[in-house]
């Protein structure tokens, strides 16, 4: 059978990389990217999406046969704080649709994207253990914990083959970050790029899981290529590629640009970066389905400056 893949929130940080990989691998034509402003051109088959309107997710998965779902769209961490309940009926009601649509459609496999934003404070900060009882500090994490919980019920009720990961801060120089407490490493890459002074919104020490865009994709793909026997979490898989904090990364950076300066001003997200992990422990999912991260903080330094340097002054200097 032809797989139809729908993707909501295809216009996101991960979203827009991840659209693009699924057309690479099952065809431009077997992927209908969404999202709610028809904000990107798309190589392919674009139609715009809000999610909470389950009507909608109900034609589009009739109209195009679609037998896998990627649901990307959420509000994030930082931005979820400023309108908490929008977040929870955002985050919620596109989740609910998209597993009911699944259920009553047949679809075959649905991703869902959790995060180590699910940490509150009462667990231990290193190496964070996968099960956990936690009270996360942020609505975005209460309600990746609500749909994670939501996603194992499915499995196990309806049989749905609903897969997750909790992703650190994503890095990745395609896609301009969204709203997220991470994107703070995003925003450095294009501030020394671009010879600016960056100035940070978190503390210098403040020691964060994150992975570079190319592994949190190879992630996703796997877990969802893994056979159903063996992904054995159906809550959500922790996985980290590095853990690092702004001066460490700052350091990274000014091992090819050394004039590079950065200021730390710690704002709100200061109180949500420290009820979360500094590392997680990802070896269910090594062991699982043979997650294995590639970038470590320079390889992810040296490829994003070369592709920043692109974007911004077509170079293409050796680094
Ligand atoms: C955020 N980038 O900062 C997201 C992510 C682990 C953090 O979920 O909200």
């Amino acid at each position: 059978m032809k797989e139809k893949i729908l993707v909501t929130g295809a216009s996101g940080q991960l979203g827009a990389v991840l659209t693009k990989r699924l057309q690479d691998k099952f065809g431009v034509e077997n992927v209908i990217a969404t999202d709610l402003n028809n904000i990107k051109t798309y190589n392919g088959c674009f139609e715009v999406l809000d999610a909470t309107d389950y009507d909608r997710v109900q034609f589009l998965v009739k109209t195009y046969a679609i037998t896998q779902i990627y649901h990307m769209a959420a509000i994030l961490s930082a931005n979820g704080e400023k309108n908490p309940f929008q977040t929870w009926e955002v985050n919620m009601k596109t989740l609910f649709n998209i597993l009911e649509v699944s259920r009553h459609n047949n679809i075959t496999k649905v991703f869902f994207p959790s995060s180590i934003a699910v940490y509150g404070s009462d667990f231990p900060k290193v190496n964070t253990p996968q099960t956990f009882s936690t009270s996360p500090q942020t609505v975005y994490g209460v309600s990746k914990v609500a749909g994670e919980n939501w996603a194992n019920y499915y499995c196990h009720k309806y049989g749905l083959d609903i897969r997750s990961i909790r992703y650190p801060g994503v890095i990745g120089h395609q896609s301009l970050p969204g709203g997220g407490t991470t994107d703070y490493a995003v925003e450095m890459y294009h501030k020394a790029v671009k010879n600016e002074v960056f100035e940070c919104f978190l503390n210098h020490d403040a020691v964060l899981p994150m992975i570079y865009m190319e592994d949190a994709i190879n992630a996703t793909i796997d877990i969802m290529e893994a056979p159903f026997r063996d992904i054995r979490v159906r809550t959500s898989y922790n996985i980290s590629g590095l853990s690092f904090s702004p001066s460490q990364l700052a350091e990274s950076i000014q091992s090819i640009f050394p004039e590079f300066k950065i200021r730390y001003n710690p704002d709100f997200r200061q109180r949500i970066a420290d009820s979360w992990p500094e590392s997680v422990d990802d070896s269910e999912a090594r062991e699982d389905w043979k997650w294995q991260p590639k970038y470590d903080i320079n390889t992810m330094t040296k490829d994003m400056v070369m592709h920043l340097r692109l974007r911004y002054f077509n170079e293409t200097q050796n680094i």
